[in-house]
């Protein structure tokens, strides 16, 4: 029976509602929710491709466990699973106490997940060594609130980006990252002539090309930039008198800092104009209403506290916050981080923004949980970089994991591999079995996921909406909320028999209700929310018992959430990044995301037409800096760090600023032949938020000449053919793996290396299936080390390999993009050269992937057409999710640019 159930997607924070089509088996549609709040029916290509991303494939199906750590792992009963894991930590925790274990969440696992954890660690265990991924994200827009609101969360809503006169992004780039919100954005533009976009942003980003304004920083500076913003509007009188005198406190010890600002002085700093430093001020300044998003370029960093309260001071300031369309708004990453902030999931806090150290907050909390109080830590726990240390250095032995893939995502990876190695007993609780973290468990536990799980998440306008299954898990995959109170039962059995059953949860709808009441009478206060009422329509916190709908905008009366009722300002210094470039490692790297990439690509690597806006791991850098180095397109470079090594290509960027590299965050040992960019990164954290700086690490490269090159492309089951291929990246001096093509996908493998590794070739044969058949071919010139081989089905080619001699590379998988139709003599194939014969299909970039329109279409539509309204009624292009739409008005501008000049 088909039908279709309302739940959210799991992707990014911006929360958009989906109607899941099923067949009571299978999922098979996806539309946006046309009534969800966030989205109104918009989806970006991640959500619409959701679909594509379920199954078995890939899945982790069955407990599994391994007796000792070179044992292979095997699967278990879950009865024994859990009661493994139960009598591990009980042990430890008896011998060595509570803090000798710990627990590493995720921002992606819903509210009552979450809140089961965080009740198991700091009620059952005590302790507070419960940290998050959002870590990494969110804790210094967490830290920055509450130093200056009193309380975390953005006192904005997402009504705010159809308000504003002014939006500045910094630190954000919405166009890939928050498409849905910049969609809307793009919409509220156009409809009022008048509102400006500023761009902080040392790249030149999708969202950055379509401000207005851009304002190409150093990295790091953004302290400077808005204090040289802030001196020029103090100096100008722009100020917001009432707010400074009757509703904050510390504005006199910021002035005095500012003065340190002038804006020449900090343009300088930022390596910008000071002309474009006081546009923006005075843009800001001038407006009726001024709105900031930002992300992760403020918050991954040493100073990421500082650069949200430099930022929350020019809101204060110039009271640009709590009206319709102002404020300063943090948009949060994933789906749920909204949502494990809330119930306190984090080593420094406890449930409901309760505080550690605040002995009434800690009563509060254990007479609601029925556990005596001095059981709950008065200090906080390991955050996630001392979490790891510890587990390397031996004073904390066992970790549960769940929803996250730190061996791929925390800084200086190498360490954290050692940890994982040192522990001594890794839990993994994970949806997908194929993860850099998945070899470290000692314990696998197969997790359900999205469209097959029941809770809430809170998105990032603090919006709770409800999370539904639409099928049931594959295999022996169990809820995360079910995991964890299964554990936490056997658990208690073990450390506090006596005590009332402390996880008498049912149904993830009882965790809700717990933790309902734990929020009554705190800031986020929900005690007029229920699982009924979300289903009829999402709400925003806080919501108490007896009103009818929650709070849009924060602090509308200017009362804050500190002591005294007042704002607080923050006289912060700027600082440098912690690791500037210098003589041995000149280049800044940077990091973050791709449109159509989540994460460590878990989810979805697994979808072909993802890989058609990026198709594989290239370090992007400066056209002047490669010419200044010699160095072209595809050139394979080993970029270094104190901390370790990674050999890539390189990509000619004009995005990137001479000085600085970019690579995406994603790429990781699924991919690659190793786990990415964080090998670089280094540890270094904000003194306030403990966040690490993700964003900025010294780096040197150096031109490789690797002569030997293998390039595979395969049509088949890219699952079953990834799955074979990834035991071959290991090892490699350079591999990586991408999917390409679409109705008929293909999986691509290329390897580089100073010679063919012995038994290499034969192994990557064997599994690809390329050993011979009726309708294959092979070339073989033994003494110049040329090994080819390809391979038809139906008049089709199916597959090559070419060993040896690759040049040739570029059209077959054009040919095998498109399809794998074959017009040629099969010798072809083996061609040496890169000229495509006559009749090759020409090379094709997919700009809008939910239509399939390429670049080179949409240019023919804009000529044909003279205008990009024309181009889409022609090819549909960014008609569907618009995440292209911002690649098509600059393909528009340069195409329509070009014609006109060109001669009649
Ligand atoms: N497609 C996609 N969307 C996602 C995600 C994903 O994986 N894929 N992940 C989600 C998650 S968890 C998060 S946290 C968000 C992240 O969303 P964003 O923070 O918007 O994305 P990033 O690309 O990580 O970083 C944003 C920008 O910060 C810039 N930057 C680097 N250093 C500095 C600096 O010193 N100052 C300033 N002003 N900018 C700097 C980078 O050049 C980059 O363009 O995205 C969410 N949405
Ligand atoms: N250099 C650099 N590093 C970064 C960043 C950066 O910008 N630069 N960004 C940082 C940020 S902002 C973030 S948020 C992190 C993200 O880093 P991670 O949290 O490591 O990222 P994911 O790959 O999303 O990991 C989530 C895991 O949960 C699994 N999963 C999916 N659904 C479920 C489920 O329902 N239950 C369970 N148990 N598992 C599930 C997925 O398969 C996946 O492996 O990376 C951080 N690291
Ligand atoms: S913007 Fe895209 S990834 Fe984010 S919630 Fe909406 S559909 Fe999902
Ligand atoms: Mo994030």
């Amino acid at each position: 029976m088909t039908h279709t159930v309302r739940s959210t997607c799991c992707y990014c924070g911006v929360g958009c509602g989906v109607l899941i089509h099923t067949d009571g088996e299978r999922i098979t549609g996806i539309d946006g929710d046309p009534q969800h709040p966030a989205n109104f029916g918009r989806l970006c290509t991640k959500g619409r491709t959701l679909p594509l991303t379920t199954g078995d494939v890939g899945r982790a199906l069955a407990p599994m466990l391994r007796e000792a750590r070179d044992e292979e792992r095997r699967p278990v009963a879950w009865d024994t699973a859990i009661d493994t894991a139960a009598d591990r930590f009980a042990a430890i925790i008896r011998e060595h106490g509570p803090d000798a274990v710990a627990f590493y969440l995720s921002g992606q696992l819903l509210t009552e997940d979450y809140y089961v954890f965080n009740k198991l660690a700091k009620g059952l265990v005590g302790t507070a060594n419960v940290d998050t991924n959002s870590r990494l994200c969110m804790s210094s827009a967490v830290s920055a609130y509450k130093l200056a609101f009193g309380a975390d969360g953005p006192p904005t809503c997402y009504d705010d980006l159809e308000h504003a006169d002014l939006v500045l992004f910094a630190g954000s780039n919405a166009a890939y990252a928050h498409p849905v919100l910049f969609r809307r954005l793009e919409e509220a533009r156009a409809a009022r002539p008048g509102v400006r976009w500023i761009a902080i942003d040392p790249r030149r980003t999708d969202t950055a090309a379509m401000a207005d304004l851009h304002l190409a920083i150093q990295p790091g500076t953004d302290v400077a930039l808005f204090h040289g913003m802030l001196h020029h509007l103090i100096w100008e009188g722009r100020l917001d008198a009432d707010l400074i005198d009757g509703h904050s406190e510390g504005f006199e010890q910021l002035k005095n800092e500012v003065r340190a600002y002038p804006p020449h002085r900090a343009a300088e700093i930022c390596g910008i104009e000071e002309k474009d430093l006081v546009t923006a001020a005075d843009w800001f300044g001038e407006a009726g209403a001024a709105l900031s998003l930002y992300c992760m370029g403020l918050n991954q960093s040493s100073h990421g506290t500082d650069k949200n309260l430099a930022l929350i001071n020019l809101h204060l300031a110039t009271g640009q916050l709590g009206r319709p369309g102002t404020g300063p708004f943090s948009l949060t990453g994933q789906p749920n981080a909204m949502g494990g902030r809330e119930v306190g999931g984090m080593a420094t806090m406890l449930a409901s923004h309760r505080d550690l150290a605040n002995a009434s907050h800690r009563e509060e909390l254990a007479a609601l949980w029925g556990v005596p109080a001095e059981r709950l830590p008065a200090k906080p726990g390991l955050t996630a970089v001392e979490l790891f240390d510890a587990l390397e250095k031996g004073t904390v032995k066992a970790v549960w994991i769940a929803c996250t893939n730190p061996a791929h995502s925390m800084p200086d990876l190498a360490k954290v591999q050692a940890a994982l190695k040192n522990a001594e007993f890794v839990v993994l609780q994970e949806a997908f079995s194929d993860t850099d973290t998945a070899p470290f468990a000692d314990l696998l536990l197969p997790a359900s996921s999205w469209g097959e799980k029941e809770g809430v998440v809170t998105n990032s306008e603090r919006r709770i909406s409800r999370v539904r299954a639409a099928v049931r898990a594959p295999g022996d995959a169990r809820a995360d909320w079910r995991i964890a109170r299964d554990f936490a039962r056997a658990l208690q059995q073990r450390l506090a028999p006596h005590e009332p059953d402390l996880f008498a949860f049912d149904s993830p709808e009882d965790v809700f209700v717990e933790y309902r009441a734990t929020t009554v009478g705190r800031d986020i206060d929900i005690g007029g929310v229920d699982y009924a009422l979300l289903e009829a329509a999402p709400q925003q916190w806080p919501l108490p018992a007896g009103e009818k709908l929650g709070r849009a905008r924060l602090y509308t009366d200017r009362v804050f959430n500190t002591a005294s009722g007042r704002a607080r300002f923050h006289a912060v210094a700027y600082l440098p990044v912690a690791e500037a470039p210098n003589a041995r490692y000149p280049f800044r790297l940077l990091s973050g995301r791709l449109r159509d990439q989540w994460h460590g690509m878990s989810r979805s690597g697994r979808v072909p037409q993802l890989f058609e806006h990026v198709a594989e791991a290239r370090l992007a850098m400066n056209p002047g800096d490669m010419a200044r180095r010699s160095l072209a397109d595809g050139d394979l470079v080993e970029v270094s760090s104190k901390r370790g090594k990674l050999v890539l290509p390189v990509e000619a960027s004009n995005e990137t600023p001479s000085g600085s590299l970019f690579l995406p965050m994603h790429w990781n040992g699924q991919f690659l032949q190793d786990v990415g960019v964080n090998l670089l990164t280094l540890p270094a954290r904000c003194d306030k938020s403990a966040q690490p700086e993700l964003k900025h690490a010294a780096v040197r490269l150096e031109k490789l000449d690797l002569a030997w090159r293998c390039v595979a492309v395969v049509a088949g089951n890219v699952q079953v053919l990834l799955a074979k291929l990834r035991p071959l990246l290991a090892g490699c001096r350079y591999a990586s793996l991408s999917l390409v093509g679409r109705e008929r996908p293909a999986v691509r493998l290329t390897m580089a290396g100073e010679s063919a590794p012995e038994g290499w070739l034969e192994r990557l044969d064997a599994a690809l299936g390329l050993a011979g058949g009726p309708d294959g071919l092979g070339y073989r010139d033994e003494k110049r080390g040329i090994d080819k081989r390809a391979q038809w089905q139906d008049g089709r080619l199916v597959a090559f390999r070419l060993a040896g001699e690759t040049a040739a590379e570029g059209w077959l998988t054009e040919i095998m993009r498109q399809g794998g139709g074959w017009s040629f003599p099969r010798p072809w194939a083996f061609l040496p050269s890169a000229a495509a014969p006559a009749g090759a299909p020409a090379p094709v970039r997919m700009v809008c992937n939910c239509n399939g329109v390429s670049e080179s279409a949409i240019a023919a539509a804009l000529k044909a057409g003279g205008s990009l309204a024309a181009a889409q009624a022609a090819t549909g292009c960014g008609t569907a999710c618009g995440s292209c739409l911002p690649e098509c008005k600059r393909l528009a501008a340069a195409t329509l640019a070009q014609t006109e000049h060109a001669p009649a």
